[in-house]
């Protein structure tokens, strides 16, 4: 029998099954078999697994195998979904559009569909200066951005009746059900994420925390990821909010991939040198688009801060690696100042093998953290 994890809690997976086509799904809490925690397989909510010794009566199984997945997003971690909706708050905690734009090129680099929702609008800012500090005169400009510049998907909503956008939560609620599948929720901690999802369906009462007045951030108040059925065939999973969202397991090559307007401007015109990152290089096409108002200056100084970011990361992971490389290595020669140094240089094979190696290690230091964190969310749940 197979079935989808909905949610890890308190060391046990709850998966939902159907014994048939004609009988109503049945939630099964699951241990998973003992050789899976052997080869380290994490399972995710949103997995598909196999299950033996099914207990009906007893509602208990055993996890034995994980399905291929689609996809993997890691923050939220979760698989198979295909969609993420990005909550952005207007405030409390303030309107941040490099986190957004951080976020977004997280969720494309994992090749999913992203969709925007501002919210708190009841709260919205009222102060010119601050909108111009943003690069835009308010939020019909800002959404017009995102959903027709971008094209994603944009709304803005509040969950207070009676204020600016409130009834955008049922044109949020037809989307939903007209594309359908599983979605994510991602954001900040204390976005608004499980408030709206209580909005769109008051049965699922979750758990929603005050911001913090003086710092402005979530409480975390959300502690683990869960799948509930919204409509019929509409998953959506609230998930844990973050303070910052790092980039650990691409290069800086890649990190242009997060920005979908650059590709549509290279497909068109090439810049000088294939391996351009668009930053200081002669003839870049990019630099050109952003100079003719094509690409958004706030966008280009986002992809700028999020490169600078990931190569720092980049160079002193293979740093790391590097001087464990010690077996393999080239001597080299090179003069400094007069004086010969002896420079240690990597045959370019290995570097490549480095590489890889680098990224394995990541994704089992990823593992490793989820692990703890799932072991630290039981401590704190008993
Ligand atoms: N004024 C206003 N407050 C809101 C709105 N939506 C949510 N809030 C408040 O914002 C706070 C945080 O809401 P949550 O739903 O817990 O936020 P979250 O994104 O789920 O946070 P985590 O679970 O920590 O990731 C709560 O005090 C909510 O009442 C809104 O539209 N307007
Ligand atoms: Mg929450
Ligand atoms: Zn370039």
């Amino acid at each position: 029998m197979h079935g989808t994890v909905l949610k890890y809690f308190s060391n046990y997976y709850y998966v939902q099954v159907k014994p048939d086509e004609a009988s109503a799904p049945i939630l099964l809490e699951c241990m998973a078999k003992s050789l899976l925690k052997k080869q380290g397989s994490l399972i995710l909510t949103g997995d598909v697994v196999l299950l033996d010794e099914v207990n009906i009566g007893n509602k208990t199984a055993r996890i034995t195998e994980i399905l291929p997945r689609t996809c993997v997003l890691n923050k939220p971690k979760i698989a198979n979904v295909q969609r993420v909706l990005v909550f952005v708050p207007l405030a409390q905690p303030s309107l941040d559009l490099r986190q957004l734009d951080r976020l977004l090129a997280h969720v494309h680099l994992s090749g999913l569909a992203p969709s925007v929702i501002f919210t708190k609008t009841d709260l919205l800012p009222s102060n010119p200066v601050l909108w111009e500090q943003l690069g835009f005169s308010g939020l019909e400009e800002l959404l017009s951005f995102y959903t027709s510049v971008l094209g994603i998907p944009a709304v803005a909503t509040s969950i207070i009746e009676g204020s600016p956008y409130f009834s955008a939560v049922s044109t949020l609620s037809g989307q939903l059900q007209s594309l359908g599948g599983n979605w994510v929720l991602a954001g900040v901690s204390g976005a608004g994420k499980s408030s709206l999802l209580n909005q769109l369906n008051p049965q699922f009462n979750l758990k929603v925390g005050a911001v913090s007045d003086k710092l402005e951030r979530g409480t975390h108040t959300t502690r683990h990821t869960e799948l509930l059925e919204l409509f019929p065939s509409v998953w959506v999973a609230d998930a844990p909010g973050f303070s910052h969202l790092a980039f650990e397991a691409i290069e800086p090559e890649q990190v242009q991939q997060g920005f979908p307007e650059f590709k549509a401007v290279v497909e068109k015109t090439q810049c000088q040198f294939p391996s351009c990152l668009h930053q200081s290089e002669p003839d870049c096409a990019i630099i050109a688009a952003v100079e003719q108002g094509l690409i958004a200056k706030t966008r280009y100084l986002h992809y700028s801060e999020l490169l600078k970011d990931v190569t720092e990361t980049f160079e002193s992971a293979c740093k790391q690696s590097h001087k464990q490389e010690i077996g393999g290595v080239k001597q080299g020669n090179s003069k400094q100042g007069g004086k010969t140094s002896a420079v240690v240089r990597l045959d370019p094979k290995l570097r490549e093998a480095n590489r890889k190696q680098y990224n394995q290690q990541l994704n089992q230091l990823h593992e490793t953290l989820e692990t703890a964190a799932q072991e630290n969310r039981l401590d704190e749940e008993i």
